[in-house]
C-alpha cells in the first residue's frame, strides 16, 4: 500500500472553533426547548412520538461540531483520494472559514444545523455529494451544490450521524410550507412525520477550520 492511502483520513470538514461550537449548542439547546414548549399545544405533530422525555435528553449529543465535506473512511470510500488530490484541499487545508449557519432542523432520528456555504467555501465541497445521496432521497440528486451541508447537533438513540445529512435533504425536498409560528429565534415550519425546521432570523456566523480527522 502506498503511504498516501493509508494517510487518508476519516473525513474531510470543517471544524467549529471552541467559541463557535459554545455559541451553536447554546442556541440549540434554545431551540429544543422552545419547540418542547410549541410541541406541548400543538396536535400531532410530536417529534419522539410516545416519549414523554425533553428533546435536550432524546438527542445525545456530539462532542466536536464540524460541517463535513468529504467522507473518506480511509481512502474506501468512493472519490475518496481524488478529493484529497485536489489542489483546492491541499491549498486550503489550516484555514479558518466563517460559516453561515442559517436554519435548525429536528426530525425523529437527527438535530442539525444547516449552513449556507459561499461560493469560495463550495470549492471544497464534493460535486457529488448531493448525488450520491439520491437512492436514500429520491430527489436529492436535483438540489442545488451543497444542499447537503450541515452540522450534526444530535442523534437519536442508535442513529449513524450520516443520518443528518440525509435527513436535511429530505425536508429540502419537499414542498415549502407556511410557517406554523414565529419564535424568538426564527420562524419555525412542520413538514410532517416530526420533521421541524427553523430558520434563523439571524444566520450564525460560526468560526471553523478546514481540517481532517483521523480516528
Ligand atoms: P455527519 O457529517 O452528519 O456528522 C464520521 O463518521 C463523520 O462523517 C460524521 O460526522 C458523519 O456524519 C460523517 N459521515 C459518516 N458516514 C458518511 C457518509 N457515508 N457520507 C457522508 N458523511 C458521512
Amino acid at each position: 500500500r502506498q503511504l498516501d492511502e493509508v494517510c487518508l483520513p476519516l473525513f474531510f470538514g470543517w471544524f467549529l472553533l471552541t467559541p463557535a461550537q459554545d455559541q451553536l449548542r447554546s442556541t440549540g439547546s434554545d431551540f429544543l426547548t422552545a419547540l418542547d414548549g410549541f410541541k406541548k399545544n400543538a396536535v400531532g405533530s410530536s417529534v419522539n412520538e410516545g416519549q414523554e422525555i425533553p428533546l435536550e435528553q432524546y438527542f445525545k449529543g456530539k462532542r466536536s461540531l464540524h460541517c463535513t465535506t468529504k467522507f473518506c473512511d480511509y481512502g474506501k470510500a468512493e472519490g475518496a483520494k481524488e478529493y484529497a488530490e485536489k489542489p483546492e484541499v491541499s491549498e486550503l487545508y489550516g484555514s479558518v472559514f466563517d460559516l453561515a449557519v442559517s436554519a435548525l432542523f429536528v426530525t425523529p432520528r437527527t438535530f442539525g444545523a444547516r449552513v449556507s456555504l459561499t461560493d469560495e467555501q463550495l470549492v471544497l465541497w464534493p460535486a457529488d455529494a448531493e448525488k450520491e445521496a439520491e437512492s436514500s432521497v429520491p430527489g436529492a440528486g436535483s438540489l442545488p451544490l451543497g444542499s447537503r451541508a450541515h452540522i450534526t447537533l444530535g442523534c437519536a438513540d442508535g442513529v449513524e450521524p450520516v443520518q443528518t445529512g440525509l435527513d436535511l435533504l429530505e425536508i429540502l425536498v419537499l414542498p415549502e410550507v407556511e410557517p406554523v409560528t414565529d419564535l424568538e429565534l426564527g420562524s419555525l415550519r412542520f413538514y410532517g412525520e416530526g420533521r421541524w425546521m427553523l430558520e434563523l432570523k439571524e444566520p450564525m456566523c460560526a468560526a471553523a477550520c478546514f481540517s481532517s480527522f483521523y480516528k
